[in-house]
């Protein structure tokens, strides 16, 4: 009995090598300690035993019973182990890696530099007023002084609507609305959508948009040193020059009225072919808003004054980013758009 049992306490120990694989673990385990397996068969026989063998044998029994289960267990745990180094192995995760880019869109570059611009007069204390894109000929022309045969009132070039309303050509319509709703002191920036009958080129689009502001107070609060402080400011804090003249020209809505040059941003006023060896570039029109168009919103010009200006967005915009075809603002090539992520990103 004794030789029986080292025999199978022998080939157990032998089976459960080192290199033992599961299946080989799991064939011992039923064999040698099964419900029916060798050491349950000998305790069935422990009748047949010597009553004074009997308590040695059994301890004999009980002690491989223990061996063999705590090699089992050994081996299993290895196992275990293994799979486990295996697999961190085999799925190995980088946290060092760089992180997948997420594509990540930005606002379109016009609607970027009119923000920038709105937060600039809203800076030094401007209202912004959005208003309507459809006009009548008053608000777009009459009231801003235009004659009645002006050329811009031509068919050939605005965009006129059934029954008489007209697309607007510039954003003064919101300026007239404004100063006919409320009463100075006033200081405000309309900014939006113009149409013109133009074709698209390099140079002109008959949608662009525009940017149009003034201020109005009590005759001699508001005078031309005004204009010419704000919008050097404003040509300091857009395009960081100051380098700045303003030249005498002509409008219909203002007397006397100026446009804003600065030093060209390509040869910084050396002179080149951009600024056709000028030097200078124009950035804006501006100028004291014409006594006629105070009349027509109820202002008494002997009572109130103030000054005007308005700019091109997309032409303000080649001239920043230094962009030669105003048409690649509006094809939206993502190609081209996204050369230009937000001046202000992570500000708004
Ligand atoms: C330009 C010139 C200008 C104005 C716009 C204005 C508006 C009112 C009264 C008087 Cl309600 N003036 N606007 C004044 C001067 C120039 O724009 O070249 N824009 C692109």
């Amino acid at each position: 009995m004794r030789e029986q049992l080292e025999e199978i306490r022998r080939r157990a120990m032998a089976e459960l090598a080192d290199d033992a694989g599961e299946a080989q673990i799991d064939a011992v385990r039923v064999r040698v300690l099964g419900r029916s397996g060798e050491l349950t068969e000998i305790m069935r026989g422990m009748r047949e035993v010597p009553g004074a063998e009997r308590p040695a044998i059994g301890q004999l029994i009980n002690q491989i019973k223990r061996e063999v289960e705590a090699r089992i267990e050994t081996l299993s745990e290895k196992l275990k182990a293994a799979a486990l180094t295996k697999s961190l192995n085999e799925k190995r995760l980088d946290v060092t890696l760089p992180g997948m880019r997420i594509a990540r869109g930005h606002i379109h570059p016009i609607t970027d530099i009119l923000e920038k611009m709105l937060q600039i007069f809203e800076s030094m204390g401007f209202e912004v007023a959005m208003t309507q894109d459809i006009e009548d000929d008053f608000h777009n022309f009459a009231a801003l002084n235009f004659p009645p045969h002006h050329p811009a009132r031509d068919m050939q070039d605005t965009f006129y609507l059934e029954g008489g309303m007209l697309l607007r050509t510039h954003t003064s319509n919101g300026q007239i609305r404004v100063m006919e709703k409320r009463r100075p002191p006033l200081a405000v920036v309309c900014p939006g959508r113009c149409y013109r009958r133009d074709d698209l080129t390099v140079r002109s689009s008959p949608m662009f948009t525009q940017i149009e502001g003034f201020m109005v107070d009590k005759r001699g609060r508001i005078t031309m040193a005004h204009l010419k402080g704000v919008l050097t400011e404003f040509a300091r804090a857009f395009f960081g020059t100051t380098a700045v003249r303003f030249r005498a020209s002509y409008f219909p809505f203002t007397e006397p009225s100026a446009e804003l040059d600065m030093h060209c941003l390509l040869c910084d006023g050396a002179g080149c072919p951009v600024c056709k060896h000028s030097g200078w570039t124009e950035v804006l029109g501006c100028g004291m808003i014409h006594p006629n168009v105070m009349r027509a919103v109820e202002y008494d010009p002997g009572e109130y004054q103030g000054f005007a200006f308005g700019m091109g967005v997309e032409r303000t915009g080649l001239l920043k980013l230094g962009v030669d075809d105003m048409r690649l603002f509006f094809e939206n090539d993502l190609r081209f758009l996204s050369q230009f992520p937000a001046l202000s990103a992570g500000v708004r």
